[in-house]
């Protein structure tokens, strides 16, 4: 029997760059109802909302300043109250994302925490510098030391990301009752579990120096812990099970026998991991550094990940990443037909799928041309690093356009309108010129658009027991060809992906479920970026 959670199809909303209802530029709660009726009928069951808490905005919201309110940009709490009755009056359910490794430097805590003599004092990771250096040589996600020296404390405190963004101390049994105070608070009201952000990192085991070579100097002080594993079975036991829910954990730099640990049911911690392997075929060693995608290559990462571990969280797309119709699939000639294929693909794997905001519509890449135009803490971190490192600018430009996490984060396109629709205000972040050509309301009249080509796969999977509950078994990876068999006790759909610009020769039989071209029954050759579902008899 399959739980909710694995029926349904996840929509991810990164709010500020959804729908301006106020004319500020700002994505807002109330932008979000007034779509919900669209994501019905595009078949969506569960919205994750990346935070509207409070936030400075230093990383656009995954810093904290007040676990338990809303950012005034957003809305309010009465608006947060009506998008949950509304969603579940169209039996859509709302997950709200966890961010618990740390909280904004501006929360209450840690500005408490910055007096020694507060009772908030051990709420973080403090400790003193070493001859007039940091603790340890960690280094942070966004680039530079993870350690930054506060006046007022005298002392210097960790942080895995920004210096904004404290990380909390997990060996304090407080912080843990905060959390699961905080965690209480949204369930209670409605709320249907948490992603949990970077979730696999927030237990460090010690403070010792990094040793291994890794690309994050000190990962292997707290990647994947015993003690993050103890901490995920508490909540679970003392809260989640108390409540109909589910949670997606972000694991960074996790291995499928660490996906393991952390969703096998048996072990009671998370439903479901993020893993990132696939996202990191076209790249060398970190994002900054791309290689040419290879199909074959991110088909073996996924088939190697849809085999050893039983349930995945399949997504090609989020706020963190590129648009995948630009990075997987083509953004030109074959704009329409990769974006289709790569929709036949996040819906026939084994697994719950994410389709992240603009993704049903073929979103691509920004088309930004300076740097100025970019919001984002991390790649103005890396572009100033690049820069310290000697990378002439035209280098430094190109790792950051095929990288950005803006190329995710630009407003959702509505129409062909003045800033597509997304606000009658002017946008806090750059409207992609290509509105014009690519937006939501051409394509809900036209139907064969990718967007009603991802309700009419959302639909068939619904409606098949085979995509959503069977097994996976690859069955041919070549250099652009993905071949791949769902079975489901006795019954069998083969799904046939060409990743190239070329005809190819796929000799397979059976009965035609779905094409991205039109076409009534398969010859054994794919067109161009065809995606073809067969069903075997
Ligand atoms: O992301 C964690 C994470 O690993 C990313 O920072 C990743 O390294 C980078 O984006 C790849 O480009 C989560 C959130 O999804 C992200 O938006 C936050 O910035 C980060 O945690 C800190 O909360
Ligand atoms: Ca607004």
């Amino acid at each position: 029997m399959l739980k909710w959670w694995q029926e349904r199809v996840v929509y991810q909303i990164w709010p500020r760059s959804f729908q301006d209802s106020n004319g500020d530029g700002i994505g807002d709660l109330q932008g979000i109802i007034a779509h919900l009726d669209e994501l019905k009928d595009l078949g969506v069951g569960v919205i994750w909302l990346s935070p509207v808490y409070p936030s400075p905005n230093v990383d656009f919201g995954y810093d904290i300043s007040d676990y338990k309110g809303i950012n005034p940009e957003l809305g309010t709490m009465a608006d947060m109250e009506e998008l949950l009755a509304e969603a579940e009056k169209r039996e859509i359910k709302i997950v709200m994302d966890l961010v618990i490794n740390h909280t904004s430097d501006q929360h209450a805590w840690f500005q408490s925490s910055r007096d020694k003599d507060s009772p908030y004092r051990d709420y973080y990771i403090w400790r003193p510098g070493k001859n007039g250096k940091p603790p340890n040589n960690w280094s942070s996600f966004f680039g530079g030391p993870a350690w930054t020296y506060d006046e007022r404390r005298g002392e210097y405190y960790l942080h895995l990301f920004a210096p904004n963004q404290p990380d909390l101390n997990y060996y304090n049994p407080k912080v843990m009752a905060e959390v699961k105070d905080v965690m209480r608070f949204w369930l209670d009201k409605g709320v249907a579990g948490f992603r949990c952000d970077v979730i696999n990192i927030i237990y460090k085991s010690s403070l010792a120096d990094g040793r291994r070579r890794f690309a994050l100097l000190g990962l292997e002080h707290y990647l994947s812990q015993e003690g993050c594993h103890k901490i995920l079975r508490e909540l679970r036991r003392e809260v989640l099970s108390q409540y109909d829910c589910f949670t997606v954990g972000e694991t960074v730099f996790i291995t499928p026998q660490m996906a393991r640990d952390f969703t096998l049911p048996e072990r009671e911690e998370l439903d479901m991991v993020f893993a990132f392997e696939h996202m990191e075929t076209d790249q060398y060693l970190v994002k900054w550094f791309k290689r040419r995608f290879q199909a074959g290559r991110f088909a073996r990462s996924i088939t190697k990940w849809q085999t050893a571990v039983p349930w995945n969280a399949n997504y090609l797309e989020n706020h963190d990443q590129p648009r995948s119709v630009s990075r997987f699939g083509h953004d030109g000639e074959y704009w329409e037909k990769s974006a289709k294929l790569l929709c036949t693909l996040l819906l026939t794997l084994r697994g719950t799928p994410f389709i992240y905001q603009g993704q049903e519509i073929g979103m691509t890449n920004f088309d930004f041309t300076r740097m100025e135009q970019l919001k984002d803490v991390e790649s103005h971190n890396i572009y100033r690093i690049a820069k310290g490192l000697g990378f002439p600018p035209s280098l430094r430009w190109r790792l950051i356009k095929a990288t950005s996490r803006d190329n995710a984060r630009t407003p959702m396109q509505w129409n062909s309108g003045p800033n597509a629709g997304f606000t009658t205000g002017t946008p806090w972040l750059g409207v992609n010129k290509n509105h014009v050509k690519i937006n939501m309301e051409s394509q809900m009249r036209d139907p064969n658009s990718i967007r009603n080509f991802y309700r009419k796969m959302i639909a068939l999977r619904a409606g098949s027991d085979v995509l959503k509950s069977g097994d996976f078994t690859a069955v041919e990876i070549a250099k652009d060809l993905f071949v791949y068999r769902r079975t489901k006790e006795g019954s069998s759909l083969l799904v046939l992906l060409n990743f190239s610009t070329r005809a190819v020769t796929a000799a397979y039989r059976g009965e035609l479920v779905v094409s991205n071209y039109d076409r009534t029954d398969y010859d054994g050759r794919l067109q161009p970026y065809e995606a073809v579902v067969l069903e075997e008899s």
